[in-house]
């Protein structure tokens, strides 16, 4: 964990809310496509207490079609607008575009959140450490267009570790401070269930690099498969994925709801991790 906003929570551990103004996301697409309800959206997360809202325009959901940079800014922008002046959170751009990241850091943004790991438009690296500000290296196979057909690999979590590390050292040579960099594994893009859950079953390992680990996995079809349930019912599969993701040291969980997650949370950590509840109780 770092002193930085946001991620320095006393409980530690810190909650990142999802904002999708998105017509297609798959657990949220249309709900908050227009500014208001998007703002609203991000505040009521706020209260429950977020520290971060991750505001994204662009579904990455598998089979999404890409959506244009004027359109991109013209749903993201409004909604970081709003969300600096009244949330109170830490604000997040999930965005591979260069361009969509400048108007978002300008409207307040501290966290890039690109799920190519500077890989779509790898000058977006050097935006981030001119700018100062922290990002997130996700790690997919292939692209959301394509990224479900068939995903393979040799052992999942090796290389997805070697892919973090290969993405941390090209931002660092880009000029970014390593201790602006989180790494996740990227649940859902470009695997098989069985893939995501060996990710979180392993890990640890990929804690070992040593850098704070987001984890993604609110609402996932991998929690589908297991549970038989929709998309709107896998809070309580949410809510078991992340519990173990924090035992094996994940400190940022992106999440679609976040009070009962913000609970789970909390108890987790002071059952495996004593010392955090000493200071967090009277
Ligand atoms: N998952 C999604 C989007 N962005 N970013 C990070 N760092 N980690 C994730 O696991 C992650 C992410 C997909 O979820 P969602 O935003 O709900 O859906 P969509 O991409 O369809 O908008």
């Amino acid at each position: 964990m770092t002193d930085e906003p946001g991620l320095a929570r006393e409980s530690g551990f810190s909650v990142m809310g999802v904002v999708n103004v998105t017509p297609d996301s798959f657990s949220d697409g249309g709900r908050f496509l227009d500014a208001h309800s998007a703002i609203a959206h991000g505040r009521r997360l706020a209260q429950e207490g977020a520290d971060i809202l991750d505001v994204g325009g662009e579904s990455t959901r598998p089979g999404a079609e890409p959506v244009a940079e004027r359109e991109e800014l013209a749903r993201v922008v409004p909604v970081l607008d709003g969300l600096a002046a009244s949330s109170g959170a830490a604000l997040s751009i999930d965005t591979s575009k260069v361009g969509v990241a400048r108007a978002a850091i300008e409207a307040g943004a501290t966290v890039v959140n690109d799920v190519t790991a500077f890989r779509a438009e790898p000058e977006l690296a050097a935006l981030v450490a001119e700018r100062g500000v922290r990002c997130c290296l996700m790690h997919m196979l292939g692209e959301p267009r394509t990224m479900q057909k068939s995903p393979r690999y040799g052992d999942v979590v090796a290389e997805v570790k070697a892919f973090l590390e290969e993405r941390m050292a090209f931002a660092v040579a880009e000029g970014v401070a390593e201790e602006r960099i989180l790494l996740d594994p990227g649940i859902g893009f470009g695997k098989t269930l069985e893939h995501n859950l060996e990710l979180l079953r392993r890990l640890d390992e990929l804690v070992a690099i040593g850098r704070p680990v987001v984890v993604g996995t609110s609402r996932k079809s991998f929690l589908g498969a297991i549970t038989g349930r929709e998309v709107g019912e896998r809070l309580p599969g949410t809510i078991a994925a992340n519990v173990l993701a924090l035992e094996r040291g994940a400190t940022v969980f992106r999440v679609h709801e976040v009070a009962p997650l913000r609970d789970a949370l909390q108890v987790a950590l002071a059952t495996v991790r004593p010392r955090w509840s000493e200071t967090t109780t009277t």
